[in-house]
């Protein structure tokens, strides 16, 4: 798959190193790591503007996960702020998933914000005016409207995998295979409001920032409120502010009144309660396109990867983990693939741990930033402990590999999923 973002990545680096870029709240260190990885070493010391991380906000803790919108147990497996999709529960439940199946993935909590009185700012070195462009809701409501299927993903969707089938340690939320879902995202273009806003050709990185509160880590450092930098080229390209989702006001977990939805890329680009959008003449850093969001470990460089853009090639059954299934009666496995680098054109089941594949029937055509539906039908006659898999393969031609290199983070994981089941 072509990643554009890496010689945009280099080039970024370039320019912070000429003092072009800025870079608050990163460390200086982690960008010469970064340098150093791209080949970019430098013999002239670096300055930097902005110092790191104001530090050590007071630990909080949250009994709470901080979600407003109900958890039933039977959809959801909380995880720290966090709440997973149990697969199983997304049955029957159509191509889009319902708003209240939907994961929620949270750095901090949802903030409840008023739609009458919001308002999003545009600022920034790379519009034509010098005073920062308001819009409110109703303002946003008044440009052309469009609606786009899309899931949004966890770049550490599936990251527990790492540990339970490649024997590896990981940091970060344990996610099995729930953290993704798919809607039907309504809202205008990015594109025409940034050209509303007086966009012009000086622009090459805009940064969009949520307005819940600022995300402090584990370690005490205040990391500021939640942003990443997406490159103009993406900005302009499929990216929606999404007011509406499957129909429906957007609701508070999923970032009232207004988040950013950018198709097919890592789940930390869509941001959620969007307050202001940056938009810059020179490169832009944040932590979550420095420390996170890239690939570390032996594989990758000194720096880590570039910067993470599409998420990957995944598979799930809609099935619980070890559940029973009598012997000698016709089961219908049904499942889930999808692949953020084109649509999903083809998905093969084993039910014997690997040994023989069968096609299984798919439900919906390949599809962009979407998934396919799968079924196949299963009659165990033996019992006993079976490991069922499945496959698929996208329209780029790659298919799901069986182990998956590991990165510090967990981030991508593509391996097949061996699933267990006990056949009684
Ligand atoms: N403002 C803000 N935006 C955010 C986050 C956040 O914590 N705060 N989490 C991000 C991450 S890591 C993911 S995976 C998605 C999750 O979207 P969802 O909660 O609507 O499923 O939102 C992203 N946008
Ligand atoms: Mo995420």
């Amino acid at each position: 798959m072509p990643r554009p973002e890496s010689s945009y990545d280099r080039r970024r680096l370039r320019q912070w190193l000429a003092g072009d870029a800025r870079a608050d709240g990163v460390a200086r260190r982690d960008l010469l790591k970064l340098l150093a990885a791209a080949g970019l070493t430098t013999a002239a010391p670096v300055a930097l503007g902005t110092p790191a991380a104001a530090a050590a906000a007071a630990a909080t803790t949250v009994a709470a996960p901080g979600i407003v919108k109900p958890l039933p147990d039977d959809w959801f497996t909380i995880r720290g702020t966090n709440a997973e999709t149990k697969f199983p529960s997304l049955a029957g439940t159509g191509y889009h998933t319902p708003i209240d199946h939907f994961f929620v993935r949270n750095h901090t909590s949802t903030p409840v914000l008023d739609a009458r009185t919001w308002k999003l700012t545009v600022w920034g070195d790379g519009l034509a005016r010098e005073e920062p462009v308001e819009f409110g809701l109703d303002d946003l409501k008044r440009f052309p409207a469009t609606t786009r299927t899309a899931f949004v993903e966890c770049a550490g969707n599936g990251r527990s995998f790492f540990t339970t089938q490649q024997g590896q340690s990981v940091t970060g939320t344990a996610w099995t295979l729930g953290a993704i879902g798919t809607a039907r995202w309504k809202g205008v273009r990015l594109a025409e409001v940034l050209r509303a806003a007086g966009l012009t050709r000086r622009a090459v990185d805009v940064m969009p920032r949520g307005l819940d509160a600022e995300y402090v880590t584990a370690d005490g450092a205040n990391l500021g409120h939640v942003r990443r930098p997406l490159p103009l080229s993406k900005a302009l390209d499929d990216v929606l502010l999404a007011y509406e989702m499957n129909g429906e006001e957007l609701p508070p977990d999923h970032g009232h009144p207004v988040r950013l939805l950018v198709p097919s890329w890592v789940g930390i680009s869509s941001i959620k309660w969007l307050g202001d959008i940056e938009v810059a003449a020179q490169p832009l850093y944040s932590p979550w396109n420095t420390d996170f969001y890239r690939l570390f470990g032996d594989a990758y460089p000194e720096g880590g990867s570039a910067s993470l853009t599409h998420q990957t090639l995944k598979s799930a059954f809609e099935l619980a983990w070890n559940a029973s299934l009598p012997a000698g009666a016709d089961h219908r496995l049904t499942g889930r693939s999808w692949s953020g680098a084109g649509g999903v054109g083809g998905v093969e089941v084993s039910t014997d741990g690997g040994t023989t594949w069968r096609r299984a029937r798919l439900y919906d055509a390949p599809r962009r930033a979407g998934w396919v539906r799968w079924s196949t039908d299963w009659r165990p006659t033996t019992p006993g402990t079976y490991t069922l898999l499945a496959r698929a393969t996208d329209t780029t031609g790659r298919r799901q590999p069986e182990t998956t290199v590991l990165n510090t983070q967990g981030y991508l994981f593509d391996a097949v999923v061996r699933h267990p089941v006990q056949v009684f």
